[in-house]
């Protein structure tokens, strides 16, 4: 080494959110000096957005932790990799022996699908493990998207894209992508994306109860009351089948069950269902005959369809009316992508409810029962109730539902391991937290979002800086934890179970009907990548095995993990492609208009229209630019500046409450309390009020210095854990009924919560 230092440029996807946007990284002895958007990124061209910037800042926060963690009474002590193991050993393996495999739940957070430890090794020590308390943030997210999709689809990844880049006419329901940056749709630089399309004499109309930045920039702005768009979509359907305008165009001989379709609609015509969503029929009429009459049209719906008490029906409401106007699977509607990585599925048809809960009986979807429910498996007594709990990049303590019952159940636990760069409010409660390594130590692949893309593209970034000494990889520590739930002890071989799960993707690769390598012999394959090992073995046997794949010689030119990495910028496959009938997996081979479980909702709509109180008070959320859900309020950059938590409060109600800006509201559900500042505002409807998720970090133990000094209350101790989507068990947390008070002085002196 010379004592001079080295500058360098490196360029790589960011793992923040669901973009992907190329980032160009500047490095002055492995440390970031400057984050820009990578021009010359294929996918992005230089966008970036505040979070994306301030990625050094992120890496190199002096909260983060390095070195496992290990709880001693009331006091942390740091430890070295084996001892951490070793201790985890001691106390999981025992209650795996004398409870069971269901006694011990795992929780995958969020940022599981933005690196490739979660992506390819939690399924391993998933499967180790053996449990069926399986939690991921899937459940308080897109849920309900993968359910309807897998009933009419086939599989539940086989989710529509709308194509923003060539639609002339797209209505967005619950979601806000100028703050988002789009999810369920990955499109870096989704505001130019937006632009482009009005630029070309398109039109953009945003469904919404706030006049969100979304709105701002759209032809057209339809305010609804939460948790209603089901009734809108019901009403769209219903105009379309009156007026004549079904078109299904090519679609028609994919395409089963339309007149079950009719008729379970029949009863919420647009003026049936008008008053509650606040919509006037015939807005809801011409929102139809709009989308009948442009050329290409796609409607599309994210967290304001999903996380709600219809969430299912809602979310496949969407696709129906885009298949009914004849624009699934067609330029500029909604399309299925073909990613260049994508894993060898089964051909088992898609259902719900293979196992249930076990205290509230919920079905199991997509291997993993409703984080709703988790707090009750860990406090209700019982055979297999839930004693230790795994959390693997995950806030459950602010990202599900009651959060009050959440931190009591994980206080109750007889063990907890968290894989977490810091303590949170979820891994405060651990006996153990193992921290992954800084991002650019890692190799990353978008293999999750270019399922979702609004383009076909590859983009891999090798590691760019060396693992510090001492660390683990991610994909390390989950394999040590595999090794150990798997009875192997602390000391489990990393390189043999790296071996095995690489063996196994291979006997599926070569065994799967759909497989292009079908039938080839495994070892060859293996042969083929034995230079790597971890994610990036599995990564090559994926790409070179995919559909653009060089199939292990037999295709020139195809992709392998080299091609990508001769190019660092990405590589553009373009735009989406027509995949029907062959994208389709269920058992009639065609699109299931009208699966029986979803049409089987349909009456709990219909009588779900009494209850709606159209006087009463209901809670929505929202996203701000400088958030990541419960995580990034550390960042100092992002941390400066005006208090993102506030209550968003009409000015109307406010008058009535006798509140104005900065007075501090009380928020109750039948789950609790919270009380906010409030911001008034005319861009919320009135009767709706608005809080962000993810904020409440003033809680004893966070190790968090800058979140502290902002901390915001936490939404979730409102939302109610009783209260799901029932087919796919996502939580409601938009449009949760609530009621206000003023708090005066004297009460304000009161703890937040009752
Ligand atoms: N009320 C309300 N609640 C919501 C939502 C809402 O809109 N309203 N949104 C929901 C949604 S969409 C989601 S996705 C969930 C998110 O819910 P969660 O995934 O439970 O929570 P996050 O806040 O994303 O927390 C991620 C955790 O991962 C850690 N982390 C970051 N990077 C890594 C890494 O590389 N490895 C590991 N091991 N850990 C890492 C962070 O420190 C943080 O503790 O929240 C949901 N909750
Ligand atoms: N900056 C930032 N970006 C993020 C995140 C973040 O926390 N911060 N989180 C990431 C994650 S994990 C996800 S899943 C995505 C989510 O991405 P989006 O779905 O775009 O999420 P939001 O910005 O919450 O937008 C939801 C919108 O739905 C509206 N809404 C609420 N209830 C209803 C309803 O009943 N009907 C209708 N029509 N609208 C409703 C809200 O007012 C809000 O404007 O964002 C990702 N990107
Ligand atoms: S939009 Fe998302 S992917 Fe792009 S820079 Fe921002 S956080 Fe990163
Ligand atoms: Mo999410």
């Amino acid at each position: 080494m010379t004592a001079t230092s080295t500058q360098r440029t490196v360029y790589r996807s960011c793992p923040l959110c669901e973009a992907t946007c190329g980032l160009e990284i500047a490095l002055e002895d492995d440390e970031i000096t400057r984050v820009r958007g990578d021009a010359d990124d294929v996918f992005s061209e230089g966008f970036i957005c505040p979070k994306g910037a301030t990625l050094g800042e992120l890496e190199a926060d002096p909260d983060r932790l390095h070195r496992p963690r290990l709880r001693r009474g009331d006091a942390w002590e740091e430890v070295g990799w084996d001892d951490a193991f070793a201790v985890i050993d001691e106390h999981l393996s025992p209650i795996l022996e004398s409870h069971g495999r269901n006694a011990v739940a795992a929780y995958l957070g969020n940022p599981n699908v933005h690196n490739l430890a979660g992506t390819f090794y939690a399924r391993a020590l998933l499967k180790t493990l053996g449990t069926r308390n399986v939690y991921t943030a899937s459940t308080v997210d897109q849920m309900p998207k993968h359910v309807s999709s897998g009933y009419m689809f086939g599989h539940p990844l086989t989710i529509p894209i709308p194509d923003i880049d060539r639609t002339d006419h797209l209505v967005m329901l619950g979601a806000n992508p100028l703050m988002s940056n789009g999810s369920l749709c990955t499109a870096p630089d989704f505001p130019g994306r937006l632009k482009a399309l009005r630029d070309r004499g398109g039109r953009l109309v945003v469904v919404d109860p706030r006049r969100s930045r979304t709105a701002e920039v759209a032809d057209e702005h339809v305010w609804i009351r939460p948790g209603t768009d089901a009734y809108l979509l019901a009403g769209i359907v219903q105009t379309l089948f009156d007026e004549g305008l079904v078109r299904l165009r090519d679609l028609a001989a994919h395409t089963d069950g339309i007149e079950a379709v009719e008729e379970s609609i029949a009863g919420l015509p647009p003026e049936r269902v008008a008053s509650a969503c606040g919509v006037p029929a015939d807005d809801i009429r011409r929102m139809a005959r709009e989308l009948a009459a442009a050329d290409r049209a796609v409607v599309y719906g994210r967290i304001g369809t999903s996380t709600v008490r219809f969430g299912t029906v809602t979310s496949w409401l969407v696709d129906v009316v885009n298949i009914l106007t004849g624009n699934l699977d067609r330029p500029g509607g909604a399309m299925f992508t073909t990613p260049a990585v994508a894993a060898p599925r089964s051909g088992r048809p898609f259902t719900t409810g293979r196992w249930r809960s076990r205290v509230r009986d919920l079905p199991e979807a997509l291997g993993e029962l409703p984080v709703a429910t988790l707090a009750d498996e860990i406090l209700t007594p019982g055979d297999e109730q839930v004693r230790a709990l795994v959390t693997i990049a995950g806030n459950p303590a602010r990202s599900a539902p009651n959060s009050a019952r959440m931190e009591e159940a994980l206080a109750s636990l007889g063990f907890m391991v968290s894989v977490d760069p810091y303590v949170t409010e979820t891994s405060r409660f651990a006996d153990v937290i193992l921290p992954p390594p800084p991002h650019l130590t890692r190799g990353h692949y978008d293999v999750a979002f270019y399922y979702l893309s609004v383009r076909d593209i590859a983009n891999y970034s090798p590691p760019a800086v060396p693992l510090p000494d001492g660390a683990l990889d991610e994909w390390e520590i989950l394999l040590r934890l595999a090794g150990i739930t798997a009875g192997q002890g602390a000391g489990a071989d990393v390189d043999a179970l790296d071996g095995f799960v690489a063996a196994t993707l291979v006997q599926q690769l070569t065994t799967a009907p759909s497989s292009r390598v079908a039938g080839r012999e495994p070892d060859d394959l293996l042969a083929a990548v034995s230079e790597r090992r971890g994610p990036e073995r599995l990564l090559d046997l994926l790409l070179r095995s995919g559909p653009y794949g060089d199939l292990f010689g037999e295709r020139d030119e195809g992709l392998t993990l080299g091609v990508l990495e001769d190019n660092p910028h990405g590589i553009d496959l373009g735009p989406l492609k027509p995949r029907l009938p062959e994208v389709l997996t269920t058992a009639s081979g065609r699109v299931e208009l009208a699966p029986e479980a979803i049409i089987g909702d349909m009456d709990r709509l219909e009588a779900g229209l009494a209850d709606i109180d159209t006087d009463g008070f209901v809670l929505v959320g929202r996203r701000h630019l400088r958030t990541n859900n419960s995580w990034m309020h550390n960042v100092p950059s992002l941390a400066k500046g005006r208090d993102l938590c506030t209550l968003h409060v009409h000015p109307d109600d406010a008058e009535g409450l006798g509140v104005g800006d900065g007075d501090d509201v009380a928020v109750s559900s039948r789950a609790g309390t919270v009380v906010a500042p409030i911001e008034v505002t005319s861009d919320i409807m009135r009767g709706v009020v608005s809080l962000p998720h993810g904020f409440g970090h003033d809680v004893e133990g966070v190790e968090q210095s800058v979140a502290r000094e902002q901390p915001g209350v936490n939404s979730n101790l409102v939302a109610d854990h009783l209260d799901i989507d029932p087919l796919s068990g996502n939580a409601v947390l938009n449009g949760i009924p609530v009621t206000l008070s003023r708090v005066t002085a004297e009460a304000a002196q009161e703890p937040a919560t009752v």
